[in-house]
């Protein structure tokens, strides 16, 4: 594997997780593969779990970590190409992450959405310049379109949790005052296409996910409808796509709460965090034993140790 940007650059999944499960058991065993390695964290914007998990992934391997908050701490970056740059942008990205890959074996970056330009998120301006002019290994923190480290540890959550061969997984969409990226339901959407499960996504109209990443998902308005028998609630806020980056609904009957979670079959409830509580879900739930997001948190740590493997050694 020579970058992990998208939930599209897993060949083997059952391998990935298999190895996934192998670091959990043992998360010191290769302890000397990163020995005199260092990753780079480069964030655009915060992080709680996704910085913290893959520093301790990146010492777990014997590797150094180098943090930076790019866009408080560093240059003004220019991505276009050609650029006159007499404005605001001090710096070009091929020189910075030419720059960067000579400090570091691994660089991992997170840039959200602009949430306003849809062709410039869609482009993934950013992560996919440092794939373009870094001549080191990139992996995506969250990017403008997906959040692939987070869907890697969902899908090792539901492997180790679930109690049927294949079973039935409901995205829910959630209200939120702010508007969010689509980032996570995406990589969500396309990492259970790569699982045997029964997946189902519920939102109000208007919050259609881009069609080419949904394509063959089956889609229910009808939340209390797509709520039936599930095994597994994911539940997420996001903006909407055709509207782009707009919030168009807040209901709060959307808000998960018993009355939806009695309607499962005694499903776990999931969430990538943070988690605005009685806005996206109730305290009843998020502090009941159906709730996975501790668990779901510590997995973020061996799927990033598993891709940062998959990159050391491949
Ligand atoms: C981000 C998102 O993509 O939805 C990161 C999730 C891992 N979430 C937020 O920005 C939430 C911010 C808030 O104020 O609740």
């Amino acid at each position: 594997m020579k970058k992990y940007t998208s939930v599209d650059d897993i060949q083997d999944l059952k391998e990935f997780l298999e190895l996934a499960k192998k670091i959990k058991a043992d998360p010191l065993a290769n302890k000397k593969l990163g020995k005199d390695k260092t990753i780079g964290l480069l964030f655009f914007n915060p992080s709680l779990r996704t910085r913290l998990s893959t520093q301790k992934a990146a010492q777990n391997l014997g590797m150094e970590c180098m943090v930076m908050n790019l866009n408080t701490e560093g240059w003004t970056l220019e991505f276009g190409d050609g650029e006159v740059m007499n404005g605001a942008a001090s710096e070009h990205i091929k020189e910075a992450a030419q720059v960067v890959s000579q400090y570091c074996d691994i660089i991992a970056i997170r840039s959200f959405p602009t949430l306003k330009d849809k062709e410039k998120d869609e482009a993934e301006t950013v992560i996919s310049s440092f794939v373009k002019y870094a001549s080191v290994p990139v992996i995506s923190l969250e990017g403008a379109t997906e959040h692939p480290l987070q869907a890697l540890a969902d899908a090792l959550t539901i492997e180790e949790y679930k109690t049927k061969e294949r079973p039935k997984v409901v995205l829910s969409w959630a209200p939120h005052p702010k508007a969010l990226p689509q980032s996570v339901p995406n990589s969500f959407v396309k990492m259970m296409k790569k699982m045997d499960v029964d997946f189902i996504i519920t939102h109000p109209k208007g919050y259609e996910l881009n069609p080419s990443i949904t394509e063959g998902v089956t889609i229910e308005h009808n939340q209390e409808t797509a709520f039936q028998g599930a095994d597994f609630i994911y539940a997420k806020n996001w903006s909407s796509y055709n509207d782009y980056g707009q919030i168009t609904n807040q209901d709060p009957q959307w808000t998960i709460g018993k009355k939806q979670m009695e309607l499962t079959n005694n499903a776990k409830f999931m969430h990538c965090l943070p988690v605005r509580r009685n806005v996206i879900v109730t305290d009843e739930i998020l502090d009941s034993e159906a709730s996975l997001v501790i668990p779901e948190a510590n997995n973020r740590t061996f799927s990033a140790q598993a891709v940062i493997t998959k990159l050391l050694t491949q």
